[in-house]
């Protein structure tokens, strides 16, 4: 099916959505405020402007999310409650699900940052893995925090073969502590044989602290493979016992005519691995094999036996300034990075968006809600008193403060007023983010305090 942007979703579903099918940018937009973005709708087989659609499931803490995605109905949403739970999915049959994690007991607030799912893989098996023979898979992963992985593959893996579609879509996803067990592997692996296909679609994706390479694709056999990677930080990818240790890694490698591997990179750190940032081979005489970046801060990258590498604007390689650079891998002030991406329709604070997951001065606020130009915050900067509009309250509402590191420090519940006015005067100087909370969804806007 024709998509002219190339964002994932067909010509004809979005306008059929009202979307554009010339601007990719709102791949990354969430048209009904259900948190459940465009693209992920599209996936689902979802109705894009219907909060009721998809359908979900809730698992609790201490619930069991193998059986949840085992009984899923094609096309549901499975929210998960903050907490951390032992995980090793395998899956072999077609699958269309989406994964979210992140929500608050209630299922009413929904941030993977402050209220991380975190899902461990003991070290034992892989997290996530899924075997497609002749199958079609839908795979949605939003607001998890990946830990442990390990068996032969990593934290998230696909085996495709037989003719295979695999559509992972991944979005506020952070893995670490994963070691794949093989050069051949990485912490995301796709593999492919016998004209197999993939498409994979993330964004704030973070890898860093694992071992053998942070995305790992091979594609064989006349199978084909394409990657759109955005406002995402892979690093330390370290082990000096490991040869293969790259950001991301691309292998295609029979010499059968069209086999190959397309990716795209924007707004993403990768650096500091023990390899390359990206390292891809042509095998044989496969041909096709592409990478372009555009706005990323790689260090060294590895093009060999013909794949073509299109480095477009806005190319840097210098020190990101972590908080913590084996640690922390939000950026400081000093940044080469801040403002130093560009637009892909992903929520940003400043003049232009960051390079990497982390914004500057957020904790990785993923709920930022796209219609928030519908509300009206102001003034901002604000001294005393911060006024809201544009927005219909209901008397079921809420209103917090969070500071840069998460911290609630206001909160109003049930105002009966269409315009409320907020007191803020005793917070000190600095950024804030308000979440604003009511039937309609929830959007968090960005606030400058002074004086
Ligand atoms: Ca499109
Ligand atoms: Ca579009
Ligand atoms: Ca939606």
């Amino acid at each position: 099916m024709p998509d002219a942007d190339d964002d994932g979703m067909p010509d004809a579903w979005e306008t059929q959505y009202g979307l554009d099918p010339n601007d990719a940018t709102d791949a990354w937009a969430d048209l009904d405020n259900d948190n459940v973005l465009n693209l992920f709708e599209y996936q689902l087989g979802s109705i894009a402007n219907n909060p009721a659609s998809p359908v979900t499931v809730d698992v609790n803490a201490g619930g069991n999310i193998t059986n949840a995605i085992d009984n899923a109905n094609p096309g549901e949403l499975i929210r998960i409650e903050a907490g951390t739970y032992n995980l090793n999915y395998q899956g072999f049959t077609p699958k269309t699900v989406m994964i979210q994690g992140g929500w608050n007991n209630t299922f009413t607030s929904h941030n993977p940052y402050t209220t991380p799912t975190i899902l461990n893989g003991k070290s034992t098996a892989e997290i996530f893995y899924f075997e497609c023979s002749g199958d079609t898979v839908n795979i949605v992963f939003d607001g998890l925090q990946l830990i442990n992985g390990g068996g032969f593959f990593g934290a998230v893996a696909f085996i495709c073969d037989n003719g295979a579609t695999a559509n992972l879509c991944m979005k506020d996803v952070t893995i670490a502590q994963t070691k794949a067990k093989s050069a051949f592997t990485g912490c995301v692996t796709i593999t492919h044989w016998k004209g197999s296909i993939s498409d994979v679609r993330i964004a704030n994706l973070l890898i860093a602290n694992c071992r053998n390479s942070g995305i790992y694709n091979q594609t064989t056999y006349g199978s084909n493979a394409k990657w759109n990677v955005v406002n995402s930080t892979i690093t330390n990818i370290i082990d000096t016992a490991s040869a293969d240790c790259y950001g991301i890694k691309g292998l295609s490698l029979d010499s059968t005519i069209n086999t190959n591997i397309q990716i795209n990179v924007k707004n993403a750190i990768i650096r500091d691995n023990s390899d390359a940032a990206i390292y891809f081979t042509n095998g044989g005489s496969s041909l096709g094999s592409s990478a372009a970046a555009s706005y990323c801060d790689f260090d060294t990258v590895v093009f060999i036996n013909g794949v073509v590498y299109t480095p477009g604007a806005g190319m840097i390689n210098a020190n990101p300034q972590f908080v913590n650079p084996t640690a922390d891998y939000h950026l400081t002030a000093l940044s080469p990075c801040i403002d130093a991406g560009i637009n892909v329709g992903l929520p940003f604070a400043g003049a232009a968006p960051d390079m990497g997951i982390f914004e500057y001065g957020t904790v990785g606020i993923e709920s930022v809600n796209h219609s928030s130009s519908l509300i009206n915050i102001y003034p901002n900067p604000v001294a005393n008193i911060l006024f809201i509009d544009g927005v219909f309250m209901t008397d079921k509402n809420a209103i917090h403060i969070n500071d840069v590191l998460g911290n609630v420090v206001c909160e109003w519940n049930n105002i009966n007023t269409s315009t409320p006015s907020l007191d803020v005067s005793k917070l000190s100087k600095g950024i804030y983010f308000i979440t604003i909370e009511n039937e309609n969804g929830l959007s968090v806007l960005r606030v400058m305090k002074t004086d």
